[in-house]
């Protein structure tokens, strides 16, 4: 209901209603020379199209996706053909799946209220995933806990979910999901790795062996003001929602905002952009939040961010391109995480460093905690390779989420074994 507009009255008296994208593309744009990296690059700080770029122009070997408004189409279709850059339509319409994606979100929340059992396999919205976490709690009393660690910046309580079979301070492992919002995909992975993890410890010898000795802590939704954002107003929402003093425009990239090269490459000083770091590290509640909590526990020896989509399995630095000095050993072990993935399905994942891998980032998380001394610090990037997007469709979240897994599985497993 909230996602309908009935008139605009209504709307007005409802106060909100969700961003439309009637006729915008996306387009996968195949970059051939540095000239054309540098005129895509030109198009990032060009603010009256409203590009909304999904990945970013960095070299003539990856390609680059854009969600163009369609106001924009004509003349970007232009810019691109007199320049000679090859393009082709990845997404016709963008409302379109937007659509689809909420006519089967409603369906799915009809159907599990009616059968009173959670559907893992659709999109939820924060609430319904909050009340899910208290459900999971319930079911497993012995075994998993909900920790607030503080409130996001409109108010909503931060959640993280913490699996434990006793001790004080154990060796720990941070996991976060939707840090930017609208990679839903990330967000739904998790609830569904938070009940595979509860109900593995009783039945898989390898996750009872994990949290025998060590704790994990999962938080499903890090971004939480972003992530209702981007199911009322706007789904593509990926920022907080945190105000911009002398700016009209809202949020900050949290995966700009820590301190780790803060305010370097890959970041932006326009409070207008989806990549704005923010007016100081740990300016966001929400990075905050998490910075206060993994120091003041002080024994995590793992932290890995997912994130959506690329299909990628990264480690630091994002802020250089230089090596960090285990360098080698995150990659054998990411390239085993990977492997493990793809033996369920075949999905295929990339390797390497954030710098290397995609484009230098300063300011994100895993930099941030593996300069803390987190050595196993890795995050992923989910499904798809940009078929659809931030806007998978929910019949590929259990596939995503089970082959998912078997990585994440894998990178516990050997961070357990790998005690420093
Ligand atoms: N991409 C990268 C980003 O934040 C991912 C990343 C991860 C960058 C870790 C730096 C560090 O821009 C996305 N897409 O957000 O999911
Ligand atoms: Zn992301």
């Amino acid at each position: 209901m909230m996602r309908t507009c009935l008139s605009l009255l209504l709307l007005l008296a409802a106060g909100h209603c969700n961003k439309l994208f009637i006729g915008d593309q996306v387009l996968r744009i195949s970059p051939e020379s540095e000239e054309h990296i540098e005129l895509l690059q030109a198009l990032e700080n060009e603010q009256y199209w409203e590009l909304d770029f999904w990945t970013h122009p960095v070299s003539t070997e990856l390609t680059v996706d854009i969600h163009v408004p369609y106001v924009a189409l004509t003349p970007m279709k232009e810019y691109l053909t007199e320049n000679n850059i090859p393009f082709s339509v990845m997404i016709n319409n963008l409302q379109e799946l937007v659509d689809e994606e909420a006519a089967e979100m409603t369906m799915s929340n009809e159907m599990e209220r009616s059968s009173k059992a959670f559907d893992f396999g659709t999109y939820h919205t924060l609430e319904s995933i909050y009340s899910w976490i208290d459900t999971l709690v319930a079911d497993y009393p012995t075994l998993v806990s909900k920790e607030q660690i503080g409130s996001s910046y409109e108010g909503r309580p931060m959640y993280a979910l913490k699996f434990s079979t006793g001790g004080e301070k154990r060796p720990a492992i941070w996991i976060d999901a939707g840090i930017h919002s609208r990679e839903w995909v990330s967000q739904a992975s998790a609830v569904w790795m938070a009940n595979q993890m509860a109900s593995d410890y009783g039945s898989d010898s390898t996750v009872k062996k994990l949290l025998d000795t060590m704790d994990v802590y999962l938080m499903i939704v890090t971004n939480p003001d972003g992530y209702v954002h981007s199911h009322t107003s706007d789904r593509m929402w990926r920022k907080t929602r945190s105000k911009n003093p002398g700016s009209m425009c809202r949020g900050v990239d949290p995966n700009r905002n820590w301190d780790a090269g803060f305010g370097g490459p890959g970041a932006s000083q326009n409070p207008c952009s989806d990549a704005y770091h923010g007016p100081h590290a740990h300016s966001e509640i929400e990075v905050k939040n998490i910075v206060d909590l993994v120091k003041s526990h002080g024994n995590f020896k793992a932290f890995i961010s997912i994130h959506a989509y690329s299909q990628l399995l990264m480690y630091p630095y994002g802020y250089t391109c230089k090596h960090v000095s285990h360098q080698p050993e995150l990659d054998t072990v990411g390239r085993d995480a990977v492997n493990a993935l793809s033996s369920l399905y075949g999905t295929r994942y990339k390797v390497g460093s954030i710098c290397n891998i995609i484009y230098p980032a300063s300011g994100g998380s895993i930099d941030w905690s593996y300069n803390l001394g987190i050595k196993y610090s890795f995050a992923f990037e989910l499904r798809d390779t940009g078929r659809y997007g931030f806007i998978l469709p929910a019949n590929q979240i259990i596939p995503t989420a089970s082959e998912t897994w078997l990585a994440m599985k894998h990178l516990m497993v050997y961070t357990n074994e790998h005690p420093y």
